[in-house]
């Protein structure tokens, strides 16, 4: 940008021009600055270039992870890390164990609230959709009972509060932000989806586990009076779960546990132990919100045999995926080799946490078009992950019709194949409109906390990453 100084600049004496400057010396003073711009783009340019050089000649990946809050970033990240360092893996497991806890402790506060607020008839918590005041009838499901339950059950906010402390978890407000105006494919209908609880979050969890390893292995259990709380707590917290008022409750507000972390809820007689180690599948599901970007490297080892030789160090990028903590992306775009895109195709009824008037499927598709029309990533590889498909068949299955959300879908069948297959052709089109080059389109359709499956999409990856690397750096 050519440079014009203002009377407040320190340059401005030397900067401004003659004030007896003809037209024709004018015209020769531009040309000269936007000469001199221009050489100093071209070694810009040329820096660039020479350090993606000398990375590619280090094989030097970087990856970064991306799309919005619970799309699964995080989650895919713990895959690579099982598959590809796994001493590092097996180093943190013992510190899960107080993640699980504190997934399963947020789950029964979840529960606890929702109880409370029905036998208080007071403003339902999960759900803006839902009446604001439920029926007697509804409040009459609620007894002594539960009463008893709630009591006995309180001293587990306790225990959240001390694993917060030990995993150095904070928890946010959602931060309502602006509307976006444009839909995905059409005007999505009102949407009849939960708004979440403030969750915790970590700025790094391998530091969050790191600082709790010690204290969660099995022989710590004797001392931890944490988890001797829990595991005392088993019995009223497994009663609760499995209570037909409460599951009731929970249906009538759309709060589905078992869809996220509350799955642990079903394995309490496993977990809720004194020698309970977290297993692979454990580690891989317990959630922890990510805020801010914290980088992972790994070893990968070229599967290609090429020559038999070597390996290359991969550095991925976890970030957080709600709107607020979008901004921290971009300085982390330029020299980025590859993109996996997560986008959750189970969400198309679902609204933003932090702006409930957002559909999600619409976020996650105005994401997906600002990646790709990215100048600064024209040179990326993008790699799309159609993720939680597992939660999208669990979805059709209940009778929820996409049509409803997606009026452009029509006629086609309510099947997970066919929806998956449109959304994949609609993320293509947009990819394909919107690069400002042409490039493949890598799409892959995931479940990542299918571990088995995931490791698979993985390796897959990586050949193909490695390949292209090698390809883009002319080594082959
Ligand atoms: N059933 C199912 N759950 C999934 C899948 N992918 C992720 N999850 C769950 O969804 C929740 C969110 O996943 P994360 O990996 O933490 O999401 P994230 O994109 O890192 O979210 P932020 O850190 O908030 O940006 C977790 O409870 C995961 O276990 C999937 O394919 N199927
Ligand atoms: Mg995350």
């Amino acid at each position: 940008m050519a440079f014009t100084p203002t009377d407040s600049d320190p340059f401005y004496e030397i900067m401004r021009p003659p004030p007896d400057e003809t037209p024709a010396q004018m015209t020769a003073r531009l040309k000269r600055e936007a000469d001199a711009q221009r050489i100093s783009d071209n070694i810009d340019e040329d820096i660039k270039r020479d350090r993606a050089l000398q990375r590619k000649a280090r094989k030097e990946l970087r990856i970064l992870l991306l799309g919005q809050g619970e799309s699964g970033k995080s989650t895919t990240l713990k895959n690579f890390r099982m598959q590809y360092a796994r001493d590092a893996w097996e180093h943190e497991r013992a510190g899960w164990r107080a993640v699980v806890q504190l997934n399963i402790i947020r789950s029964i506060i979840t529960i606890l609230e929702i109880i409370e607020a029905e036998m208080s008839g007071n403003t339902p918590l999960e759900d803006d959709d839902a009446p604001r005041r439920f029926s007697d009838s509804a409040a009459d499901v609620f007894t002594d009972n539960h009463r008893l339950l709630m009591i006995r059950l309180a001293p587990l906010r306790g225990v959240e509060m001390d694993l917060k402390r030990r995993l150095g978890a904070g928890a946010e407000p959602v931060h309502p932000s602006l509307p976006m105006a444009a839909t995905p494919f059409d005007d999505p209908a009102p949407l009849p989806s939960p708004k979440r609880h403030n969750e915790f979050f970590v700025r790094s969890w391998t530091d969050a586990i790191d600082s709790n390893n010690s204290q969660g292995s099995p022989e710590y259990a004797d001392l931890d009076s944490s988890t001797i709380t829990f595991m005392t707590c088993k019995d009223d917290m497994q009663a609760l779960w499995q209570d037909p008022a409460v599951q009731l409750s929970l249906d009538r507000r759309k709060v589905r546990l078992a869809d996220t972390a509350g799955f642990f809820l079903n394995d309490l007689d496993r977990i809720a132990t004194r020698a309970y180690t977290a297993t692979d599948d454990d580690i891989v599901r317990a959630r922890l919100r990510t805020v801010g970007i914290q980088e992972y490297l790994l070893r990968i080892s070229d599967g290609l045999s090429l020559r038999g030789e070597g390996s290359s160090i991969w550095k991925l990028y976890d970030v957080g995926g709600c709107r607020t903590a979008r901004a921290a992306w971009l300085p982390f775009f330029e020299n980025t080799d590859v993109i996996i895109f997560l986008c959750p195709v189970s969400c198309f009824d679902e609204r933003l946490d932090e702006d409930s008037r957002v559909n999600r499927l619409e976020d996650s598709t105005l994401l997906w078009r600002s990646i790709c029309s990215s100048k600064l990533l024209t040179r990326t590889q993008l790699i799309l992950f159609l993720n939680k498909c597992d939660l999208l068949k669990r979805k059709l299955k209940r009778g929820i019709k996409v049509k409803t959300y997606l009026p452009s879908y029509g006629d086609r069948p309510n099947e997970v194949m066919p929806v998956v297959k449109y959304l994949r052709e609609k993320y293509k089109e947009i990819q394909k409109q919107h690069s400002p080059e042409p490039r493949v389109s890598y799409i892959y359709t995931t479940t990542v906390t299918d571990t088995t499956a995931t490791a698979k999409t993985l390796h897959s990856i990586r050949d193909r990453v490695l390949r292209e690397n090698l390809v883009t750096s002319n080594l082959v």
